[in-house]
């Protein structure tokens, strides 16, 4: 029973806590996150790692307890209790390591919850998409000096445009007759944009963009903000990798400024919204500007453009392959989902000017 494994794997990490009953966190499309409640508060977040997906279970830890501890040096003037709500503060097993391994042959790890704090799936409020900004600018600025070769590639060519395209294409050759048809409009609007889809792969594979530590899944609901909307943390640290800045401040965006959901069917709803772009361009340059280099200023537009398509390709690959990756709720929601991506990157190239008028408003 879940439950009684749920106490178990809690009670083999090191806390003072008393389990008193759990709720799931059914936000993410790879791992399992529960909040367990305790008799006395801190509450905590236990996370069993999807080990398909995260193949180094031991590298990905290290890698979010090196950020965390990076992050709480440079905010070391902070007190202890402000520096708990600002970053991720790992618990270790009462062996002193980092994960639990349990006897099914699955990971957890556990951290401590941050309280009064929320998140959005969505984005209603200009106010959240400038406080997202300066959250995740923040964090890129506080990790700009943070040597990304110390950090593992937790899933190589994550964010790798080739390497996507090379999946996708490999889908094809496996994927159903029906699916094949399903998916016709958006397999052709993926061939469409090939080219200019590898532009910043091009930038990044000939070093013209320099790799720094990024976090690959800046996606709002990966922020916390306190009860008056105001950034506190940045969470998910599973992807911390080296990587381009493009993708962070992207993904990010394609979050924020989708007017839908990301798996919304009706696409007449999925629009982009540019008052919400404005606000998060400007929260972001307000806490990294300064540290960015002409072309990585000059790419960032590109940079968002690139995420949306490479979920949505990424979206679409999986439904050709017959959902192996993402969770999925229904049949063909893996399809719905790039199809939501697709026409979110269609009205995003309708607002081009707009977009880039903007940037350089706020350089
Ligand atoms: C996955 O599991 P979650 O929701 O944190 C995915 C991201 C996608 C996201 C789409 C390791 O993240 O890349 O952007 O779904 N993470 C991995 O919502 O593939
Ligand atoms: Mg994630």
């Amino acid at each position: 029973m879940l439950l009684e494994k749920l106490k178990y794997i809690f009670n083999k990490f090191n806390h003072q806590g008393t389990f008193d009953s759990y709720k799931e966190l059914a936000s993410g499309y790879i791992n399992d996150t529960y909040l367990i409640e305790t008799k006395k508060k801190p509450y905590f977040v236990l996370q069993r790692i999807n080990h398909d997906v995260f193949k180094d279970v031991s590298g990905l830890i290290e890698n979010k307890v090196n950020v965390s501890r990076h992050l709480q040096e440079k905010l070391a003037n902070l007190s202890e209790e402000e520096l708990k709500k600002r970053v991720l503060t790992f618990v270790e097993t009462n062996k002193g390591e980092p994960y639990y391994k349990d006897n099914d042959g699955d990971y957890w790890n556990m951290m401590h919850y941050i309280h009064d704090s929320i998140t959005y799936d969505m984005v209603t409020n200009k106010e959240v998409a400038y406080e997202g900004g300066k959250l995740f600018g923040e964090f890129l600025n506080l990790t700009s000096d943070f040597n990304p070769n110390n950090l593992t590639e937790i899933i190589p060519k994550f964010h790798d445009m080739s390497f996507r395209f090379s999946q996708f294409k490999a889908a094809m050759k496996v994927a159903p007759e029906k699916r094949l048809i399903q998916a016709k409009e958006s397999i052709e609007f993926v061939e469409n944009l090939k080219e200019e889809m590898h532009i910043l792969q091009n930038l990044k594979d000939t070093g013209a963009i320099k790799l720094r530590v990024t976090h690959n899944d800046t996606k709002i609901s990966n922020a916390l903000f306190d009860l008056n909307n105001k950034g506190l943390c940045v969470i998910d640290t599973d992807t911390v990798m080296p990587g381009i800045i493009h993708y962070d401040f992207g993904d990010a965006i394609r979050t924020i400024c989708n007017t839908a959901s990301e798996d919304e069917k009706d696409l007449a709803l999925v629009k982009f919204n540019i008052e919400y772009y404005e606000a998060y361009v400007k929260g972001f340059l307000e806490r990294l500007g300064d540290s960015l280099t002409p072309i990585e200023l000059e790419y960032l537009p590109l940079g968002a453009k690139s995420i949306i398509f490479i979920m949505g390709l990424r979206f679409l690959t999986d439904f050709l392959n017959g959902d192996t990756y993402y969770k999925i709720e229904y049949t063909d929601h893996n399809l719905d989902r790039a199809k939501n991506q697709f026409k979110l990157v269609e009205s995003f190239s309708d607002k081009w000017d707009e977009i880039q008028e903007i940037m350089k408003k706020y350089q």
